[in-house]
């Protein structure tokens, strides 16, 4: 069979979900093919190519980009098969009934996918394939969850739900969690690198894990935990021996610097467990690169940050997510102290090790609460600011708090009345502004300026004029636009210099920057873009989540 993968964009992070899963079809003798929207021709790839079944990986926010990529397929040919997979169907896989997909993927798809892909070419019926949803079993694997529709009533909002929103898969159809992750093949890169930059760009992601027990509001996992309850370990991970010989084998193929775990936990235990002490004598003999790679404050210790930095460790990150206590305990529910965070990066500062931070800015606090507390929704976000200057962050980025579904915090936003339930109109990056009604736009405004200007005023710790500069001044003007470019500058060197880095010739620098300038301005312009397509299939929503609709005049 032929297989052909659509994909929105690819920047410098390895789209490690298709490369895994061309792996497993090219397991069984199929044959997988790229289309990347941003730079290809969709129509012209389907006439060349010819496939038998197109296949999407869809995140929130993209999804809408992919429904009109389906469109355009099933226009081209209706025979062709279809199916999306993923973490927005993984939610919604009602979207069977209302979108022409042939076939949904829920949670994880790795044997599902393969069997699908058999079945197909047998010609044998594909409606008892577990974590795959179709139209013809959809009555029996879906079930009516009410919780979508109850929560806009609670919270009075005149948007409609989308029906598909009011239907989940009944965890009976899902398999185990897979726990021998050694079996699976190398993730095929060369599907990517065969035609984009970054066959040469040296910088190569992995997930020696999958899983996280945590319970932060704003994360899928703790839903995909519930999802999965009873269905084996939460956290799963490859051997130090499978995950070195793959690792070898990337570094003999392709240019490679520098490894980037993308492990939403790659250490979960505050002792040296046998794993990591293992990995610790074993990497740097086998693979030896420098890497990155993410974990928690309340987690990290002085033995197993020792550990971490005799395997190669250059940085790290551990997400703060907010400055307040009550916003980062009780809200977003990080279960952390303001004392472990410091301790922890204090930690890294002591050992030389590079940091980077996620901090949320526009989480919405109820009114009631800010009248106790004496602030306003601003003061949350300069807070936010203001533990990471103390923490001495070297990298600290500040997206702006964007809903997805099955997360405890949308339906905190949509309880309150913040945020009306509609995901379609969810823009496909959280670095744009704020999606939530409860902000003005002055508030607003102020938080796209702090996520600009907030990593600069971190970047320059004991310079506390320029945190008040910013504080005071800089953020309050409309001046986003200009502010972008310090943002961009600082970005690209705490990257390529600072947390990941890389020795780029002149020439691959200024070719990388003209290509990453349009792609950060573009995550940051929900109404506008900067590149051109062939096919304008990635054309942004008109609307952000919450926000009125558009004035048709204007
Ligand atoms: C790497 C990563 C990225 C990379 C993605 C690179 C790329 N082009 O793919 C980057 C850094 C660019 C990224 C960006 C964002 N990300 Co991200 N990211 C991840 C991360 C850490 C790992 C994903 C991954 O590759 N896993 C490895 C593969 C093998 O596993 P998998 O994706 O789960 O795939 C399995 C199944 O889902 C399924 N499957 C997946 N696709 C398909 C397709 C078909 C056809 C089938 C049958 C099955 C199937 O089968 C696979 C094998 O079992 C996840 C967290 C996580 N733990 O998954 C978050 C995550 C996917 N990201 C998330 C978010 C929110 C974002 C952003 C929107 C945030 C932002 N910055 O604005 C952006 C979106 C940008 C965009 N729209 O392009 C959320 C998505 C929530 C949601 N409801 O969609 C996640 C789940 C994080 C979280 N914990 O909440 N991300
Ligand atoms: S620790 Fe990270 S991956 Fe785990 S639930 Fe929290 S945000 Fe999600």
């Amino acid at each position: 069979m032929k297989v052909l993968f659509v994909e929105r964009d690819v920047e410098y992070i390895d789209p490690m979900n298709i490369q895994l899963l061309s792996a497993l079809a090219k397991q069984r003798g199929h044959s997988t093919f790229l289309t990347i929207l941003s730079a290809d021709d969709l129509d012209a790839d389907l006439r060349r190519i010819k496939p038998d079944l197109v296949a999407f990986s869809a995140k929130t926010g993209e999804h809408t980009t992919y429904f009109r990529a389906n469109e355009r397929v099933k226009q081209y040919s209706p025979k062709i098969f279809t199916i999306m997979g993923g973490p927005h169907p993984t939610f919604f896989p009602g979207l069977i009934e209302t979108h022409d997909f042939d076939a949904v993927g829920v949670g994880e798809c790795d044997e599902g996918w393969q069997e699908l892909l058999d079945a197909l070419e047998a010609g044998r019926s594909i409606d008892a394939i577990p974590n795959i949803v179709t139209r013809a079993n959809a009555s029996k694997v879906l079930r009516a969850t009410t919780r979508a529709s109850e929560l806009v009533q609670l919270a009075g909002a005149a948007a409609s739900v989308r029906p598909e929103y009011d239907l989940e898969v009944d965890p009976t159809f899902l398999r185990p969690r897979r726990t021998v992750l050694d079996t699976l093949p190398f993730y095929d890169r060369e599907l990517v690198y065969r035609k984009t930059h970054l066959a040469r760009f040296p910088l190569r992601s992995f997930m020696s894990s999958r899983g996280c027990p945590y319970q932060c509001t704003y994360c899928f996992e703790p839903k995909f935990n519930v999802m999965y309850a009873g269905k084996g370990p939460i956290y799963n991970r490859y051997s130090v021996k499978r995950l070195c010989a793959e690792l070898a084998e990337l570094k003999e193929r392709w240019p490679t610097q520098f490894i980037k775990f993308y492990d939403d936990m790659f250490i979960l235990d505050r002792k040296v467990d046998a794993w990591l002490e293992e990995f610790a004598e074993v990497y740097p003999r086998e693979v030896g690169l420098p890497f990155f790679c993410l974990t928690r404050a309340n987690v990290l210790t002085r033995e197993n940050l020792a550990a971490l930095t005799r395997a190669g460790l250059h940085s790290l990150t551990m997400s703060i997510e907010a400055g307040n206590e009550y916003v980062r305990n009780t809200i977003v529910k990080r279960h952390m102290r303001q004392q472990q965070i410091e301790d922890a990066y204090t930690l890294c500062w002591e050992n030389g090790i590079v940091t980077f931070a996620n901090t949320i800015l526009g989480i919405p606090v109820r009114k009631e609460i800010m009248a106790q507390q004496g602030k306003t929704a601003i003061d949350y976000d300069i807070e936010s600011l203001d533990i990471n200057i103390r923490c001495r962050v070297t990298y600290a980025d500040f997206p702006v708090l964007h809903p997805y579904p099955g997360c405890e915090l949308t339906e905190y936003a949509v309880k309150h009345g913040f945020f009306d339930g509609d995901f379609d109109k969810l823009f496909f990056s959280y670095q744009a502004e704020s999606p939530f009604t409860c902000f003005t736009p002055k508030e607003a405004l102020m938080q796209k300026n702090l996520s600009l200007l907030g990593p600069l005023c971190v970047m320059f710790p004991s310079a506390r004029w320029l945190r008040n500069l910013t504080v005071n001044v800089l953020m309050k003007l409309p001046l986003t636009k200009l502010y972008f470019f310090p943002w961009y500058l600082a970005k690209g060197y705490l990257n390529i210099f600072r947390v990941y880095p890389l020795k780029l010739s002149l020439w691959s620098l200024a070719r990388n920057l003209a290509y990453s300038i349009q792609r950060e301005w573009r995550k940051r312009s929900p109404h506008k873009l900067l590149y051109r397509k062939t096919l304008r299939l990635d054309r942004p929503t008109g609307q952000t989540l919450g926000g009125p609709p558009p004035d048709p005049g204007s």
